[in-house]
């Protein structure tokens, strides 16, 4: 049976590792700076206009966010990082979640597949290559999506495609995947890889 994406839901908005769900489900988990689309890239995975929120307040909310689809994958809305405006408290919050969800998680081996997200305009920032280097640490196999691609002319998009494709911390299985909240490039390939590193029916 194909996945029903009329079946979604917030199972929990997480605010400590022991409140993530304990059941048996596959896991896509969305990590990115803060603002760089992430809520927005769910919803049009998802089909929905406003599932998960989307803030012109950058990083005020840290939680993890399960959403069920179907009954039969879980896709999971990492907290932000690279917010300049966060207190000493926020960072450690951070950190303990997010620590909390690659190692501390009861069902660690449950999450198939790491959807790094990083904006086509900047490329990646330093908070990312952080990232790059933990999730490539971690063993999870993860793609690269390139947000807001929308806001490219050609000769930025090859650029930016370059600039991706030749990082030392992206090796060349890692796709890369450009896309746009607002036009709705990439959400096919997307879908495509969760099915293939989840092995969930789409
Ligand atoms: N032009 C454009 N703007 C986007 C796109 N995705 C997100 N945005 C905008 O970027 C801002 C942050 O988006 P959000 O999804 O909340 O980012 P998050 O903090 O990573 O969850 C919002 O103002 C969105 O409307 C995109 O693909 N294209
Ligand atoms: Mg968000």
């Amino acid at each position: 049976m194909s996945l029903n994406l009329n079946r979604v839901t917030l199972r929990i908005s997480a605010g400590t590792p022991k409140q993530f769900p304990a059941d048996p489900l596959p896991q896509v988990a969305f990590s990115g700076r803060s603002n760089v689309g992430k809520s927005s890239l769910i919803n049009l995975l998802l089909g929905r206009k406003s599932l998960a929120r989307v803030s012109s307040a950058p990083g005020k909310t840290i939680t993890v966010n399960f959403y069920d689809v179907d009954g039969r994958l879980l896709l999971v809305d990492l907290p932000g990082y690279g917010f300049a405006k966060r207190t000493k408290e926020e960072q450690a919050r951070w950190s303990g979640l997010t620590d909390g969800y690659f190692t501390a998680n009861r069902n660690a081996d449950r999450v198939r597949l790491i959807v790094q997200l990083i904006d086509s305009r900047v490329g990646p920032t330093k908070d990312d290559e952080m990232m790059l280097d933990y999730l490539t640490r971690t063993g999870i196999p993860f793609l690269v999506v390139a947000t807001k691609c929308d806001k490219l002319n050609a000769a930025e998009r090859r650029n930016a495609e370059t600039v991706l494709r030749d990082h030392p911390l992206i090796s060349s299985e890692v796709p890369v995947i450009f896309s746009s909240s607002q036009n709705g490039a990439g959400r096919s390939e997307i879908w495509q890889g969760i099915g293939r590193f989840t092995g969930v029916r789409l």
